[in-house]
């Protein structure tokens, strides 16, 4: 039996003895140091305890960024509890799935979003539906205060939870990724040793923090490492310019780097910087070369997913090539297999990744026929992108056998929306497909066949994708027809439309 809390065991080594030590600036000049971070993840902990949670529940969170809401990660973890973020975007219908799903004992959300899932809450059983806002108040905060110090993280192994992360899936039901102490504690440590993580770096954090970039990448990697973060609440362009003369890294999706590519002050201010990473969708070449030409950086591609981390990176040293995602991360083996056989192809050839390791999740949260479809008997999980390894090794990334939209590093299932759409009253059927766009990558654009001539409105539609989706989920274009492109064993051609659409944003 374990006596140890084997994350946060991991996540504390680096700042022992090094209390003082910042761990993050904030964007108001604050300063909290490693030492008062734990204090008050430990207060968080005392109060999640004091409030009846047991190892191995379930904790929805749906609240703002702040030090606080890293707090209540870092808490939730040594309470022995499974951190279950969630994206602030999302819904009241959206949030209803996943806590009845999920079946958290505690939820925590902005106090001004309380009244609206406070019925929610209840209807899904949670016992307790806690706030807390983007300046780390609320009535979480005011039971941490009146916690006593000192809590000892509980003792949670390698195979224990420590999160679920929700990633929607092909039919359109989301799905509950199972992380363990140790898919989150490996990955976390390779990338640290991998990139060079010391105690000297600061990284600026603009990404969210309830999706694995932001959380499990950037803020993992920066506690594993012992360094500071420059703590931002979004991503703001001219901020992380500011932040970046005293700063020396950065990580961020493709759109972080070409809105910054379109400042005049980039070259100056990214003069000490020593690493720029991105990761979450695909960075252009086009954007990697504009930007070594502007700032004499490669930028570091790395590729993962939600069910298992990072997967592979292009290397800290050595060759940083445009286009690639680099090569399988040390203890992670990765095939490129054909879908039908599952057999290995030949270097060159394309076919889906399929990874096993350490860092890949343990399966989906109630759905163990889901699992079994995606996660192999021996271990490999297939994770349905499409790639090319080269003679060097080196993977490129070609093309999704699943039908997913990334949306500036956000992803969209087209399944869920086509769900919605031809729900709406005289809709016949729709189909969902991705334009290319300048600034998100990705966009959605909604093709929509109404029942009969004049049946639907586009309003009508837009007003059921605002009840039903998150922002970034809704279609940023919609277009009725009269019929969907068909091949002739009757299915929708999204190739067809695709191409009808590749022009809509140039
Ligand atoms: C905001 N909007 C979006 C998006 N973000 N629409 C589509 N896709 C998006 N990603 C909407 C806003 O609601 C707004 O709508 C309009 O678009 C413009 O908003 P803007 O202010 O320009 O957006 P922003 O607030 O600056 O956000 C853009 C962003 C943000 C900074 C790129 O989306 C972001 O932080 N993305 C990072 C996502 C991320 O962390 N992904 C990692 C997933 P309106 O004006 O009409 O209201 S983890 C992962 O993928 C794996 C594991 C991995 O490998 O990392
Ligand atoms: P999610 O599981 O929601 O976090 O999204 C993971 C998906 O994002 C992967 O399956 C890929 O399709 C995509 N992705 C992540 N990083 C990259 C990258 N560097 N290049 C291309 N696609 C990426």
């Amino acid at each position: 039996m374990t006596s140890e809390n084997h994350l946060v065991a991991a996540l504390r080594a680096s700042s022992a003895g090094r209390a003082e030590a910042v761990f993050a600036r904030s964007a108001n000049g604050a300063m909290l140091s490693y030492g008062d971070f734990f204090a008050g993840a430990e207060k968080i902990a005392a109060a999640l305890v004091g409030l009846g949670v047991q190892p191995g529940d379930r904790m929805a969170v749906q609240i703002d960024k702040s030090l606080e809401a890293l707090q209540l990660y870092v808490g939730a973890v040594m309470a022995g509890g499974v951190f279950l973020p969630l994206n602030t975007g999302y819904t009241a219908a959206e949030v209803a799935y996943f806590l009845t799903d999920a079946a958290p004992t505690v939820a925590v959300c902005d106090p001004s979003r309380h009244g609206d899932l406070a019925p929610i809450a209840t209807k899904a059983g949670v016992a307790h539906l806690m706030t807390l806002d983007g300046a780390g108040e609320g009535s979480l905060k005011d039971a941490a205060d009146a916690a006593n110090a000192g809590f000892v993280p509980l003792p949670r192994g390698e195979d224990d939870l420590a999160a679920i992360l929700y990633t929607s899936g092909t039919t359109g039901r989301s799905k509950g990724a199972m992380m363990s102490h140790r898919n989150l504690a490996s990955n976390a440590s390779t990338l640290a040793t991998l990139w060079g993580f010391t105690k000297d770096d600061i990284l600026i954090h603009a990404l969210p923090i309830f999706h694995t970039h932001g959380l499990f990448v950037a803020t993992n990697v920066a506690l594993m490492s012992g360094c500071a973060l420059h703590f931002m609440p979004k991503f703001n362009a001219d901020q992380v310019l500011t932040a970046m003369p005293n700063a020396t890294a950065l990580m961020g999706v493709p759109t972080f780097y070409t809105r910054l590519l379109k400042s005049p002050e980039l070259a100056d201010a990214s003069r000490n910087m020593r690493l720029f990473i991105s990761g979450s969708a695909p960075l252009l070449a086009e954007t990697h070369d504009q930007w070594r030409d502007v700032t004499g950086h490669a930028i570091l591609e790395r590729y993962g997913m939600t069910e298992t981390n990072m997967i592979t990176s292009n290397p800290l040293d050595g060759d940083r090539r445009a286009g690639t995602v680099g090569f399988p991360l040390p203890g992670v083996e990765v095939k490129i297999t054909n879908p039908e056989s599952g057999d290995a192809v030949p270097n060159g050839e394309p076919g889906v990744i399929e990874v096993r390791g350490p860092n890949v999740f343990s399966g989906y949260w109630n759905m163990p026929e889901k699992t079994k479809e995606e996660l192999r008997e021996n271990g490999f999980f297939i994770t349905g992108d499409i790639a090319v390894k080269d003679e060097r090794g080196y993977v490129s990334i070609v093309g999704r056998a699943k039908d997913l939209i990334i949306s500036g590093g956000y992803n969209v299932y087209p399944k869920e929306i086509e769900l919605l759409i031809d729900e709406v009253d005289g809709v016949l059927e729709s189909a969902v497909v991705a334009a290319p766009h300048p600034d998100f990558g990705e966009a959605v654009v909604a093709v929509v066949v109404p029942q009969a001539p004049g049946s639907v409105e586009i309003e009508a539609i837009q007003a059921a994708a605002s009840t039903g989706l998150a922002r970034f989920k809704q279609p940023k274009h919609i277009e009725l027809i009269a019929e969907l492109p068909r091949n002739t064993m009757g299915k929708v051609q999204k190739n067809v439309l695709r191409e009808q659409f590749k022009t809509l944003y140039k």
